[in-house]
């Protein structure tokens, strides 16, 4: 119990009036339990929760700069009104009276004007009030939010499984029973621990010895300890998949008893793939046709098997057949909802109340990019988004028709939207651009009104998690209160109560207590508050009482609602649109492949770069080059690096190592520079979004960029100054 903590705490410390709150920090994806302590009301420390179940006391370096991260100098503490024009930097402090109901005036006014889609709404990923910001939307009557994750992370997995499984498979780290291997696909969850784990239950699986497949191009930690390292082209997991089903079919190591009673279009798809050869291949992948096969019967013969997937899969433009493909190993293997392998999740938080049923169906179709992108707006998404360039373009062009104003509650846009350049113009055409956040960012810079937000530490919240499975459910609580800032959520509700909006005028903990008991949890939030968490117990192969939930019942191998939307039911090969097999003209001029965003520790996204003890840990952008193309191109150790797309160039410095092949640069990205000048703070030095393109084509279904597997070329550039 949390008084518990507090007293035992205070007994524990005699002497000390240190009150200690059970918590869950939020900094990453993750949930890590967190144990902060707070003395006179400020942070003063922060530790692993040893009681929580998915860190079992530790905490990554981001977590344990937590103190440093809410006490900062540089934390916005209160409102502040742009002066001068947009960018100017020229600031003034207003009151929260002042900025919500400026914000309510001028939004209501663009919605009497243009109608309530010429709003949008705007986050970053996997927040503690991500939901909130749709839910706010969608009382407003905008279908219009976005996230960069909907399309291009995560979502496009969650959209493809439920289509294809009936529901979201996540590895299982929690019910006791090691994985007996595990296949990192396009993946580094020992840095990111992203979504079906934290980074500590995936140390804890590797304790039992595993057998390791890894799918990356560059040689991590992961891929040293792996029994198969395939070190694939960027860009070419989809042809890497199908030659593995290829071998799983071919060489009939499925499991033939599940697959005959559990699959749906089992016969299709073996006929589909046999032209998908290991040796029609290895061209494409640069993987040997040899290591392709071994690391198919690898998978399929050892048992449970876990696959772990990332975001690489979902930065390029064809992710939603990739991911299609990619979970047909773990299907045909019968490593589907078994204890050890990939399962289905208990749900212990139920539906958010998105209040999505307050758009008409009218609204729900004006939901930009709805039209073409069916799983990122339309019928076959969980919860439908817009699409960012159709949104960039109706904020530069007014086209299909104007968005006017743009409110976002946690996302550095300019860093971390593909074509920053664009992005820059987009912004910049606005009438009205309201930003909160926790910092100044160089997007914040450019929105008429800035609001202070709470970090995680300084709100009450619940967190299910996995995300989306829910296996063990969370409170997260409010330990300090930071000059006047507020959490998303609350902005949310006194700016629909401001607003006088017919719904989401209810508290934060009526909504709390509501997703409690729709995931049938006889508690409320405070008295969860008291446990700190609850597990919900592990049941395996749920599908065996009443199927999977797809039309079929079954895993859909052949895609009945794929084909019913108008997309390929069966996964299929495509190139890359920039790269050296598509695009061999604009190879002459940019030879080499170019991937970008492999997580690292010390940073989650653009954050943190104002840390100083995690900025000394990693002070420079950092792109890795092979020594042969280094030399080739006479850049050495410590030189910074000029790296040229066609959308433009930026420098990060080298770093020369043979753990990535000879064709291919790795850059960083979400990098700006807090120690630089406002208002830009040097967005536009080292940012790997300056590098990218946002225009078509795109993934048909999801509507997905591309952030990977693109051309560019490399010099030495001058050193900074
Ligand atoms: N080139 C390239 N680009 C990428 C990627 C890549 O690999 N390569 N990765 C992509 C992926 S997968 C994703 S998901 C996106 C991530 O993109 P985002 O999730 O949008 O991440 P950030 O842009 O870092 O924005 C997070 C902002 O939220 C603020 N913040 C933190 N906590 C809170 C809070 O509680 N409330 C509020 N209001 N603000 C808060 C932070 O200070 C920061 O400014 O980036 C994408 N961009
Ligand atoms: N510390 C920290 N944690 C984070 C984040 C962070 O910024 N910092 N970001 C969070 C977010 S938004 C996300 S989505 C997750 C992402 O976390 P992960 O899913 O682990 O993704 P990345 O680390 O971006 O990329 C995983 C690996 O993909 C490889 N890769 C690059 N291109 C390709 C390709 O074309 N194919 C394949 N198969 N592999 C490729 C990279 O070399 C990298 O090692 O992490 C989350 N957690
Ligand atoms: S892994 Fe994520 S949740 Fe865990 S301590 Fe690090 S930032 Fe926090
Ligand atoms: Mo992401």
């Amino acid at each position: 119990m949390n008084i518990n903590v507090q007293q035992q705490n205070h007994i524990d410390r005699a002497g000390d009036d240190t009150q200690v709150f059970k918590s869950v920090c939020r900094s990453c994806h993750g949930g890590c339990g967190a144990l902060l302590h707070v003395r006179e009301g400020k942070l003063v420390k922060v530790e692993g929760d040893r009681a929580s179940p998915l860190n079992h006391g530790r905490l990554c370096p981001i977590g344990l700069s937590t103190v440093d991260l809410v006490n900062h100098p540089d934390r916005l503490q209160y409102p502040k009104r742009r002066r001068g024009p947009r960018g100017s930097g020229d600031w003034q402090r207003i009151s929260w009276d002042e900025a919500l109901d400026e914000i309510s005036e001028r939004v209501l006014a663009i919605r009497d004007k243009f109608g309530p889609e010429a709003i949008a709404l705007g986050t970053g990923t996997g927040r503690h009030h991500i939901r909130w910001v749709s839910r706010f939307g969608h009382a407003l009557g905008t279908p219009n939010w976005s996230e960069p994750g909907f399309a291009q992370c995560f979502h496009p997995r969650v959209n493809t499984s439920i289509l294809t499984f009936g529901d979201f498979p996540v590895s299982d780290f929690t019910s006791g029973t090691p994985p007996a291997c595990i296949l990192y696909w396009g993946h580094n969850p020992v840095f990111s621990g992203p979504d079906g784990e934290t980074r500590f239950n995936v140390l804890e699986a590797l304790e039992h010895n595993p057998r390791i497949i890894v799918v990356d191009p560059r040689r991590t930690g992961l891929a040293e300890k792996a029994e198969i390292w395939l070190q694939l082209r960027p860009g070419s997991d989809d042809a890497l998949a199908l030659a593995m089903l290829n071998v799983v079919i071919g060489e009939k190591l499925y499991d033939e008893p599940f697959v005959t009673q559990w699959t749906h279009g089992f016969e299709a798809l073996r006929e589909h793939v046999k032209q998908f050869t290991p040796e029609w291949a290895e061209p494409i992948t640069w993987v040997s046709a040899d290591k392709i096969r071994a690391a198919a019967r690898l998978f399929a013969r050892t048992k449970p098997a876990m696959m772990e997937w990332g975001c690489a899969i979902e930065h390029t433009p064809k992710c939603i057949q990739t991911i299609r493909a990619i979970s047909m190993l773990p299907a045909l293997t019968a490593n589907v909802d078994v204890p050890g392998g990939w399962v289905f999740g208990m749900h212990g938080l139920g539906r958010f109340p998105s209040l999505i049923e307050n758009l008409t169906p009218e609204v729900n179709a004006k939901r930009l990019g709805a039209d073409r992108f069916k799983l990122l707006g339309g019928e076959g998404a969980d919860l439908p988004a817009a699409h960012i360039p159709t949104l960039l373009q109706a904020m530069r062009e007014g086209k299909p028709y104007p968005v006017k104003a743009f409110l976002v509650f946690g996302n550095n846009t300019l860093t971390t939207y593909a074509n920053t350049s664009l992005v820059y113009e987009s912004l910049m055409k606005l009438d009205f651009m309201v930003c909160a956040d926790l910092f100044m960012t160089p997007t914040a810079e450019l929105a008429d009104i800035v609001l202070p937000a709470a970090a995680w530490s300084e709100l009450d919240q619940l967190a299910g998690l996995p995300t989306v499975a829910a296996n063990v459910v969370l409170a997260q609580q409010k330990a300090v209160q930071i000059g006047e800032c507020k959490p998303d959520e609350e902005i949310f509700v006194e700016l629909a109560r401001r607003m006088k909006l017919p719904v989401g005028t209810e508290s934060v903990k009526e909504v709390l207590d509501a997703q409690l008991a729709a995931g049938g949890l006889r508690m409320t939030f405070d008295q969860l508050k008291q446990d700190g968490f609850y597990k919900v117990p592990f049941k395996p192969r749920k599908y065996e009482e009443k199927g999977f939930r797809t039309p079929t019942g079954k895993i859909e191998l052949y895609s009945t609602r794929f084909e019913q939307m108008g997309y390929a039911p069966l996964p299929y090969y495509e190139e890359p649109p920039e790269s050296p097999l598509a695009a061999p003209e604009v190879a002459k001029d940019y030879p080499l492949v170019l991937t970008s965003g492999g997580r690292i520790p010390f940073f989650f996204n653009s954050e943190h770069r104002q840390i100083d003890k995690l900025r000394r840990a990693h002070r420079d952008p950092i792109a890795e080059i092979h020594p042969d193309t280094a030399k080739r191109y006479g850049i050495v150790k410590g030189d910074w690096m000029w790296i040229e797309t066609r959308r433009g160039g930026m420098r990060q410095k080298a770093k020369i190592t043979d753990g990535i092949d000879p064709r291919v640069i790795h850059v960083q990205h979400g990098w700006w520079f807090p120690d630089q000048p406002a208002p830009q703070y040097g967005v536009w030095q080292s940012n790997a979004n300056l590098l990218t393109d946002n225009g078509p084509p795109y993934d048909p279904a999801m509507g997905t960029y591309q952030l990977r597997a693109l051309l560019c070329r490399v010099a030495k550039a001058p050193p900074v100054a």
